[in-house]
């Protein structure tokens, strides 16, 4: 018989696909009319009833993602090729990047959250999956890169996502296990794996609520031969701003998946991955702000300017820091301090964004207010930071369990650091003042300002220099 066997043909949509036949409809109806008519026409149906998800992204986005890869955006920090000053190199070519990447940056950070779960899990051995992801997140080949979901939000709400997680995960005999739920929110829906939570079903179909209930999954979002891991891409969300970004509602009909880290543990084995992408917020929250700076010559008030340089600081330090912890070089201060910093500095630096942003805008007076001068995308885009990834209430809340668990010691670390390193500038001693002044002012205003979004009031706390 051969061994050659022509494949079927395939059709897929036949609307998105005849280019000429939407340009045609586009050019001659109103865009009123062409919206309705595209809604019924786009009906995402093949020829044979089957639904056809498929996700189309611009070739610009999939040039973003070449050149992510050839520049070693996620690479650089886990090559290590300047030991655990390579966070640093790479966050800080995140702050050049980032604010021109349209958006790439959060498939970029996500991707690194999961390298970085990944590689601290120690579980390659155990789970060769990963240590095949591993290789292909952190590589510089764009034709092998592959980019990382983080699916936790569901439809009840994403801040709890210990009581509002709904996605079952049902033992396989192989050991693996099949996802059924709804995610919710997921972005940059593109990407080949995602870490996701689910609760795992016992044999009477039982499972446990609450966040001891939650377990992590790693899954491919398409199997051997290219075909979808059983997800439905429900929707795409029209979003106020990150609209370069696809974010959409994800059905989970019995997508294979695989545990990873003890069963239950599930809050605390992603939080690897929560660290980095916080810390991407932050840095790409302060780069909003250096952009929309140098864009703006005269802008030049010395309080934002000390905003925007604070919060590229808090950015640094926090990656220097996570550098130290990867390179196993962090001492028991440097991780408290670690602790502590992620949640302020992912929470403090979102909100001073849009404020800045908006005023770096207002500076340009009606310009700042038009689509073509390439400006008001900054302020659009800048919003969803104090959303994604923990909102501001969220992370004070994270900050007091923090500062709880470990008691007094973690403010005396903040103090003692502080402390020595102006001890160590260069300063003569009026300037050293000066600095300390300032420092001071802006260790209160942090603590103020989480104190506030806490309803809390702000004089009960006082911060030492
Ligand atoms: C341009 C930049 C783009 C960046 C990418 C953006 C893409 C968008 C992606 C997303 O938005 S993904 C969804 C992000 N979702 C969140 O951030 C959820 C916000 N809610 C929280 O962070 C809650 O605090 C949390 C869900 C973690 C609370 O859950 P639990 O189960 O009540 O946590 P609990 O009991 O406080 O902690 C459970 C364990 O995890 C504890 O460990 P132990 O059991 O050993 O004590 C905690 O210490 C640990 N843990 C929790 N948060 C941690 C953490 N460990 C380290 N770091 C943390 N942040
Ligand atoms: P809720 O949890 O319902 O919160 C609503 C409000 O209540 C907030 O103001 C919050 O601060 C407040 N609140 C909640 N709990 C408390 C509390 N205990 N005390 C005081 N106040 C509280 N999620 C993903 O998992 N993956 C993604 O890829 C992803 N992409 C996103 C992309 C975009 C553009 C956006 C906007 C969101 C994305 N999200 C994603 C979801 C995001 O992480 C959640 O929106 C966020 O965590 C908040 O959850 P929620 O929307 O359910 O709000």
């Amino acid at each position: 018989r051969g061994a050659f066997f022509q494949p079927r043909p395939q059709l897929y949509n036949t609307f998105v696909e005849d280019v000429f036949l939407r340009q045609y409809l586009q050019r001659v109806m109103p865009v009123e009319v062409c919206e309705e008519v595209f809604a019924d026409l786009e009906r995402k149906y093949n020829a044979w009833g089957e639904k056809v998800d498929e996700l189309v992204t611009s070739s610009a986005w999939r040039t973003l993602h070449d050149i992510a890869a050839e520049e070693g955006m996620v690479a650089i920090a886990y090559e290590r090729k300047h030991a655990q000053w390579s966070r640093l190199h790479q966050v800080a070519k995140t702050i050049l990047w980032g604010p021109s990447s349209a958006l790439y940056s959060c498939p970029i950070a996500m991707t690194d959250g999961a390298a970085m779960l990944i590689e601290s899990s120690g579980l390659t051995q155990e789970l060769p999956q990963l240590g095949k992801a591993f290789a292909r997140l952190t590589t510089r080949d764009p034709t092998n890169f592959w980019t990382s979901g983080q699916w936790m939000t569901e439809r009840r709400g994403g801040s709890d996502v210990g009581q509002s997680t709904d996605t079952v995960a049902v033992p396989q005999e192989d050991g693996s296990y099949r996802l059924y739920g709804y995610k919710w929110f997921t972005s940059a829906t593109d990407a080949d794996i995602a870490f996701t939570l689910a609760r795992v079903q016992d044999p009477q179909g039982l499972v446990t609520p609450g966040s001891r209930g939650l377990s992590l999954f790693y899954l491919e979002t398409r199997l051997g031969g290219g075909a979808h891991n059983s997800l439905e891409l429900v929707r795409l969300k029209d979003k106020l701003g990150t609209r370069q970004l696809p974010t959409a509602e994800v059905l989970l009909d019995g997508s294979t998946a695989h545990l990873v880290g003890t069963e239950g543990r599930g809050v605390a084995t992603i939080s690897p991955m929560l660290t980095v992408t916080r810390l991407h917020n932050s840095i790409i929250s302060a780069a909003y702000m250096r952009r929309i700076l140098q864009l703006s010559r005269d802008y030049s008030t010395r309080r934002t300017v000390v905003e925007t340089r604070g919060c590229t600081l808090l950015g640094l330090e926090t990656a220097r820091l996570v550098g130290l912890k990867e390179a196993g070089l962090a001492t028991k201060s440097d991780t408290l301090l670690l602790r502590l910093l992620n949640s302020i500095n992912k929470l403090y630096t979102a909100k001073q964004a849009v404020a800045v942003i908006s005023e770096g805008l207002e500076s340009f007076g009606g310009a700042g207010y038009l689509e073509d001068t390439g400006l008001p995308v900054l302020l659009r885009d800048a919003q969803v930071g104090t959303i994604w990834e923990g909102t501001t209430n969220v992370l004070s809340l994270d900050l007091l369990r923090v500062l709880q668990k470990v008691g007094p010691e973690i403010l005396e670390v903040v103090t003692d650091t502080v402390k020595s390193r102006l001890s160590r500038l260069p300063l003569a001693r009026c300037q050293l003042e000066s600095e300390a002044d300032l420092i001071r002012d802006r260790m209160q205003d942090v603590v103020t300002f989480v104190l506030r979004a806490m309803g809390e009031e702000p004089q009960c706390l006082e911060v030492a220099a």
